[in-house]
């Protein structure tokens, strides 16, 4: 396969809580800088900075008020060009984050277009006369509360479909999409290899508004903009505009979407992008649907909905983007895995389990050592807008302290957002100052120094990931079948390339497993040759086999 990306391992920075130099309690890009030896010796191929651009931070960044600037507290430009200088001769790759299904209200597009209804930027955003004395449409808002905002001045509404100060842009009209384009030309010019695209499938609106029948949620709305009309219209005139002309890789967030869809995103005939991230297989946690509920991870849907995705993109010419963690997620570890007792087993186990399937693997900082979510107890410790509206808006319902504060320690997006525990020092060795938020309580035990000093860390699990990936090519191209679906403890699949074959074992609980291979399994299990486990003494492929808790075993045969 042609494409550099298809055999590539990203690792993905959040750059507020990676590496602060200053002493300010945040990240910024020297810290970056100072810690591209330590991406270089695990392995990764490509960098995925998320937002580093101008920006109030109203949501960490991702509320851009100058595409064409350095956020003051992660540096300069100067900085940037040195950490993207830094990055090429290490042979790394470096893709940035498009965020422009929205901006923040402070970018000056959106103060024009505030001004009056004959501003020549009005029609950038989306604007639209009260109905009924009201909002325009019943639709909500992704942080909580209705996803219009009355603007006095002018006597319209705006559309945020998240934060109320992330007005959602207007793809309808050529001169914004020009003005993105030449943004991304900007930035491929300085020589950044690509970009992430933020929900990128929410750009085409129903042209119509129409309000919510509520069949799926109350004003739920996700219909009339999710893979709207024209989005894969606009993404072939992206492709054809921009990224046709640069040897990059994109891959596109995808906020509740299909196969189908991610199937047109994604398959090269089509011009549009690399590949996609949905997030289908991280809502089995989710009772009906609803995020902010408990609920055990149901493992037989988990099992059901990656196989899916791998069988199906595979057979309609798509790209997945692997992952469990990003920004966004609690750790993955302490959501599928188990953070005390099989720490190091259960996070090498579910790394196993995503790096060896058909895709680009992600790897979220911290995740290569086994970052766990902090357990905050307070809600003074929380810093997202999405965990703070939704704990207002809990205790305006009169809903007990407690039961919200419990749901928050599960839930939270930032869960992921600790900062990098990179030593056992002060802070962790993320900074000298005070950290924007707290640092999780268990850093002395796991962090990246404690992980590299340790051959069976789970460091070493990761960088052997991404070895193999490099030396089997099955592993890129390989053809994937579940086997064993309805085992409700181990998950097992095959690669098959020809007459290679990988093979995939993984127990997901803490208690032993027993379970027999299909039968054509025999004649394979005597010239089998393990590849890696995550127990210092694994035994040889067998047709019946026991699993202690955790075990993962990759076998190859030829
Ligand atoms: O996230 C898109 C998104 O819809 C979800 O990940 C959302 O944050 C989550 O489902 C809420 O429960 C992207 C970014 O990754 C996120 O950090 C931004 O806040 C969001 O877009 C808006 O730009």
């Amino acid at each position: 396969m042609k494409e550099w990306w298809r055999k590539s391992v990203v690792y993905q920075i959040y750059p507020k809580s990676f590496n602060d130099t200053t002493g300010n309690g945040v990240g910024d890009l020297q810290g970056i800088v100072e810690k591209l030896d330590y991406l270089k010796d695990l392995g990764v191929d490509v960098l995925w900075l998320t937002p580093v651009y101008a920006s109030p931070q109203m949501d960490n960044g991702y509320d851009i008020s100058d595409y064409y600037s350095i956020h003051d507290e992660y540096g300069t430009m100067e900085d940037f060009d040195r950490l993207l200088k830094e990055t090429h001769s290490r042979g790394m790759k470096l893709i940035m984050d498009l965020v422009v299904n929205h901006t923040s209200t402070e970018h000056n597009w959106f103060k024009e277009s505030k001004k009056s209804k004959e501003n020549q930027y009005r029609d950038f955003y989306i604007w639209k006369e009260p109905i009924d004395e009201g909002e325009p449409t019943n639709w909500q808002s992704k942080f909580g509360g209705n996803a219009w905002m009355y603007d006095e001045e002018t006597k319209q509404y705006y559309l945020h479909l998240f934060d109320v100060t992330q007005a959602d842009l207007n793809w309808e009209n050529e001169s914004l999409r020009k003005h993105v384009y030449n943004m991304m030309h900007f930035w491929f010019k300085k020589g950044i290899d690509g970009f992430r695209l933020d929900v990128i499938n929410l750009i085409s609106k129903d042209q119509s508004f129409p309000n919510d029948d509520g069949s799926v949620a109350p004003g739920d709305g996700r219909k009339f903009y999710t893979d709207g009309p024209r989005v894969h219209e606009f993404l072939q005139e992206m492709n054809r505009e921009v990224l046709s002309k640069y040897d990059s890789m994109t891959v596109g967030e995808m906020s509740s979407t299909s196969i189908e869809h991610c199937i047109k995103y994604s398959n090269p005939d089509r011009n549009e992008l690399s590949m996609t991230f949905n997030f289908h297989h991280l809502k089995v946690d989710y009772p009906n649907g609803e995020k902010w509920a408990l609920a055990d991870f149901d493992f037989l849907a988990l099992k059901q909905i990656l196989t899916k995705w791998q069988v199906e993109m595979n057979q309609g010419g798509g790209w997945n983007a692997l992952f469990w963690c990003n920004h966004d997620q609690p750790r993955v570890v302490t959501r599928y895995g188990n953070d005390t007792t099989y720490h190091n087993e259960s996070a090498k186990m579910l790394a196993t389990t995503i790096h060896m399937m058909q895709g680009t693997p992600y790897i979220y900082q911290g995740e290569e050592f086994g970052m766990t979510d902090p357990s905050f107890e307070k809600i003074d410790d929380y810093r997202d807008v999405e965990t703070l509206n939704y704990y207002r808006i809990m205790k305006g319902k009169g809903i007990p302290e407690e039961e919200i504060m419990e749901i928050i320690k599960r839930k939270s997006r930032d869960n992921s957002r600790t900062p990098v525990q990179w030593n056992a020092k002060e802070n962790a060795g993320f900074s000298t100052g005070t950290p924007w938020i707290p640092v999780a309580s268990n850093y002395q035990e796991i962090n990246a120094e404690q992980a590299v000093a340790d051959p069976t860390s789970v460091f070493y699990h990761y960088k052997k990931l991404i070895q193999l990936r490099k030396e089997f090519n099955i592993l890129t191209v390989g053809d994937y079948k579940l086997l064993l679906e309805d085992d409700p403890q181990v998950f097992v699949y095959e690669r098959t390339n020809g007459d290679e074959k990988v093979l995939v074992i993984n127990n997901f609980y803490g208690s032993d497993a027993t379970f027999t291979l299909p039968e054509e399994w025999a004649a394979k299990s005597s010239n089998s040759e393990l590849l890696l486990s995550n127990y210092e003494d694994s035994n040889a492929l067998e047709i019946t086999m026991k699993l202690r808790p955790y075990e993962s075993l990759v076998y190859y045969v030829k």
